[in-house]
């Protein structure tokens, strides 16, 4: 694989249909105005800004899955993902997925598996395993992402005509996985998935973890894919699923930035950020449900830390 270290495609995915609360949809466009383009440039970088893919001009309103709830939607946005995310890749170019829930995840990582084939490792930094499939609990396919990706869900769904690619599980590590439904915890054991839970980054500290995941993935070019939700809820409010007990804010920092120096670094999603549920009660209150001032959410704390963390995983020192 080859790999050109100087220039970023990316391209926001505006999704929340992969779960039931609205607000994710507005992360790109808070992320942008919060300056993450001049950051990005400030570390050297070309960028090729693809825009944004709306999930809101996806919409369908008859269909019903059985499966998980806006399952055709979520099948032509992902295409999309999918097809953008290979051709960033396909030029020798970092990957940058904004989401959006987490369900935009299926098509960054499809797209880079028909790149780089069985060579792509993958980080998954979550407080959630995502391997829910077919009959998982909630229906909400942000919970699924990598269960469709191990090939778990084996029906055919609409929507997802294009879909083909598979992640072998040993190709994934996940960090920071602490809320896992049963069903993901036997799927995990089944198949032997290495992680690092909450109880190995306090054992061993996120040094060891690092130089470990480093070792297994040596070489490689890995993706992460990075759920904000896997961050102490005291450094990172405006999620969906706020779970306790989660990693520190400089740790996760330390963990991009060992990411960023490996130079193995193609890709990465950062998911989950929802700038409508800010700790801020005066900012909750004055943007809660209204879409069309989203230019004032710049600035929130979530949407802050968010672009911090994408400039380490870029770079920063
Ligand atoms: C649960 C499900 C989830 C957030 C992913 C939750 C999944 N396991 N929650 N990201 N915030 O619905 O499958
Ligand atoms: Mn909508
Ligand atoms: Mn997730
Ligand atoms: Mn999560």
């Amino acid at each position: 694989w080859k790999f050109v270290r100087n220039s970023i495609g990316l391209f926001g995915s505006a999704v929340h249909e992969g779960q039931t609360k609205t607000g994710t949809e507005l992360a790109p466009k808070a992320l942008r105005e919060g300056g993450l383009i001049s950051a990005l440039y400030n570390l050297g970088w070309e960028i090729n800004d693809m825009g944004d893919i709306q999930g809101k001009n996806h919409e369908i309103k008859k269909f019903k899955s059985q499966f998980f709830r806006n399952s055709q939607q979520l099948g032509i946005i992902n295409g999309e993902i999918s097809k953008r995310s290979f051709n960033i890749a396909s030029k020798q170019q970092f990957m940058l997925n904004i989401g959006g829930d987490h369900s935009v995840a299926c098509g960054s990582i499809h797209g880079l598996l028909e790149h780089y084939g069985d060579e792509l490792r993958v980080i998954w930094v979550d407080a959630h395993a995502d391997c829910n499939y077919e009959l998982g609990p909630n229906k909400n396919y942000h919970g699924m992402p990598l269960g469709h990706l191990y090939g778990a869900i084996t029906d055919p769904i609409k929507g997802f005509e294009w879909f083909k690619n598979r992640l072998n599980t040993k190709n994934i590590i996940y960090i920071g996985i602490r809320d896992i439904d049963p069903m993901e915890r036997e799927f995990i054991k089944d198949h032997k998935i290495v992680f690092f839970g909450m109880d190995e980054i306090i054992e061993l500290g996120i040094g060891q973890v690092m130089n470990r995941i480093l070792k297994l993935f040596e070489g490689k070019p890995i993706h992460v894919s990075f759920d904000v939700d896997s961050i102490d809820p005291e450094f990172a409010h405006g999620t969906e699923t706020l779970v306790d007990g989660g990693i520190a804010s400089r740790e996760v920092h330390y963990l991009l930035r060992k990411l960023a120096a490996s130079r193995w670094l193609v890709g990465m999603d950062l998911v989950g950020i929802n700038p409508l549920l800010e700790k801020t009660p005066e900012l909750r209150e004055q943007f809660f449900g209204d879409f069309q001032q989203i230019g004032r959410i710049q600035g929130t704390q979530t949407v802050a830390l968010g672009i911090e963390l994408i400039a380490s995983a870029l770079g920063r020192t």
